[in-house]
């Protein structure tokens, strides 16, 4: 069997089970995928160093090898706070207002890009597999292959691929994009960021497509497939019968006295639609002011990429929401909204979507969104609540039995909350255990297989059978 170079922004080096703190769906992903993969998984620490050296600290942690590298803080600023999270982030969640584009950032962007190959290069093997993950590194593909790498090589995009009128608002978009093709497997979460793509490449380069999704270019073949992302279930499920998420789902239950509770939990990032969200919750108590008293928004939000304006103004925006909504609705000893931002231990998190009637994910654009399917895995079979899901996460393309949502309208949300709130024990059972079907059959185990199949590239897929993949699920 190949070993698997994996290669991201940042590494997670792999917590043990129950370890406090949060991380994200990549992390969470990538630490069970590597930890059955002999490999390496290579990117930055997240650390500082005030000239580039390409030092390699290399860790071995709970099975995982790790190797990083530390970045200036030019390249920080200008590659990840930049480009990466100012650019590419914003643009790829259609929102081209938040949409930041500067000479600086693409080529902080490229120089880092240029540093990643030159660091991971010496640790390529021949038959090794190289797998790239996300945004970050779009080009990186292309820069090995010019360091002579002929190695088998993927790129996965965690993220949605925007569609064409609005890549090509992006400078230089023909350039990154034709960088991409030099990997052998592109990988998108859904069949809707995949259509989008090729279409990309079909109206804006010319390229024709083949019937099985393929791309001939520059003599070689490109497999572009829909490989979307689930969660480690077992190791999730197993997490919500501890000790430690049994006392989570005690101490909420006890805290809202007999209340209903809505949770949501979510990075604080404005892709994840949180001020709507908190509007439309306000919406129900207030067309609903007979179940107003009995229902309590728990929203765990930890912050992230602080550095960045638009993170900074999305916080501030939610403090107020939450002060406002709970200042028109609180009561002596009842206040709907609790807003918290720290993470939690996996286990306490199973617990807490355990003790929630309502998984509440509604985010404006999301490429898949594994808060859905950690809420559905963590419920009580016999007594499940209810998934509310937003029609635009990646999601709600294989959750259908979930409540699906249009995140914009304040309204339907409100109304969803109540029909949620009101929906019968048979009803919620049948539409949990599809959802719970699909949950566990496309975990990420499933994902890592197929994505690694494609990488091999001696897989026999029959034709199209991708584009009905999540239609199916
Ligand atoms: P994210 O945008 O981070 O991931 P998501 O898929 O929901 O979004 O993953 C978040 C993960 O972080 C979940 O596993 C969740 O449990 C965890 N998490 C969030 N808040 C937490 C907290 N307070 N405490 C502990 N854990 C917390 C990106 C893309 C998504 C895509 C994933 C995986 O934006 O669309 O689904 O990558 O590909």
């Amino acid at each position: 069997m190949s070993r698997l170079i994996v290669i991201s922004n940042r590494v997670s080096v792999p917590k043990a089970a129950g370890a406090a703190g949060a991380q994200g769906g990549l992390a969470v992903a990538l630490n069970s995928a590597l930890r059955e993969h002999r490999g390496i998984w290579f990117g930055w620490s997240g650390q500082e160093t005030a000239e580039f050296t390409g030092h390699l600290d290399m860790q071995r942690n709970d099975d995982v090898t790790t190797a990083t590298i530390d970045l200036e803080p030019q390249d920080i600023d200008e590659y990840y706070n930049g480009y990466a999270n100012r650019t590419l982030w914003p643009l790829f969640h259609y929102r081209i207002d938040l949409t930041e584009y500067d000479r600086n950032f693409g080529e902080g962007y490229e120089r880092v890009n240029e540093r990643f190959a030159a660091s991971v290069l010496p640790l390529i093997e021949p038959d090794d597999l190289v797998w790239v993950h996300d945004y970050h590194l779009l080009p990186l593909g292309s820069i090995l292959r010019g360091k002579g790498v002929k190695n088998r090589m993927g790129l996965f995009l965690h993220t949605p691929w925007p569609p064409t009128r609005l890549l090509a608002s992006l400078p230089f978009h023909e350039r990154l994009v034709a960088s991409m093709l030099e990997y052998d497997v592109l990988g998108f979460q859904t069949t809707e960021w995949l259509e989008s793509f090729l279409h990309y490449v079909q109206k804006e380069m010319g390229l024709k497509v083949n019937l099985d999704n393929s791309i001939d270019y520059k003599g070689r073949k490109v497999v572009a497939r829909a490989f979307p992302i689930g969660i480690d279930f077992a190791e999730f499920t197993e997490a919500a019968k501890s000790d430690e998420a049994k006392e989570a789902y005690n101490v909420l239950k006890s805290s809202v006295r007999g209340r209903k509770i809505l949770i949501g939990v979510d990075r604080l990032d404005y892709s994840k639609g949180l001020g709507e969200r908190f509007e439309s919750f306000a919406r129900f108590l207030s067309d609903h002011p007979e179940q107003a008293g009995d229902a309590v928004l728990l929203q765990i939000a930890p912050p992230s990429r602080g550095d960045v304006a638009s993170y900074q103004q999305i916080r501030e925006d939610l403090e107020r929401k939450t002060g406002h909504i709970n200042g028109a609705h609180a009561d002596v000893g009842f206040v709907p909204i609790r807003y918290v931002n720290r993470g939690y231990p996996r286990a306490q998190l199973a617990g807490y979507y355990r003790a929630a009637e309502i998984g509440l994910v509604t985010p404006l654009r999301d490429g898949m969104n594994l808060v859905a399917k950690e809420y559905v895995a963590a419920q009580d079979p016999e007594d499940p609540g209810v998934l509310i899901l937003s029609q635009f996460a990646g999601a709600a393309l294989q959750l259908k039995d979930a409540l699906l949502v249009n995140p914009h309208s304040v309204e339907h949300v409100a109304e969803t909350i109540k029909r949620a709130l009101d929906m019968p024990l048979a009803e919620r059972k049948r539409r949990h255990a599809r959802l719970l079907a699909s949950v566990r059959q496309e975990d990420v185990i499933h994902w890592r297989e197929q994505f690694v199949k494609a990488l091999v590239g001696n897989e026999k897929e029959p034709a199209g059978s991708d584009l009905s993949q999540n239609e199916a699920a």
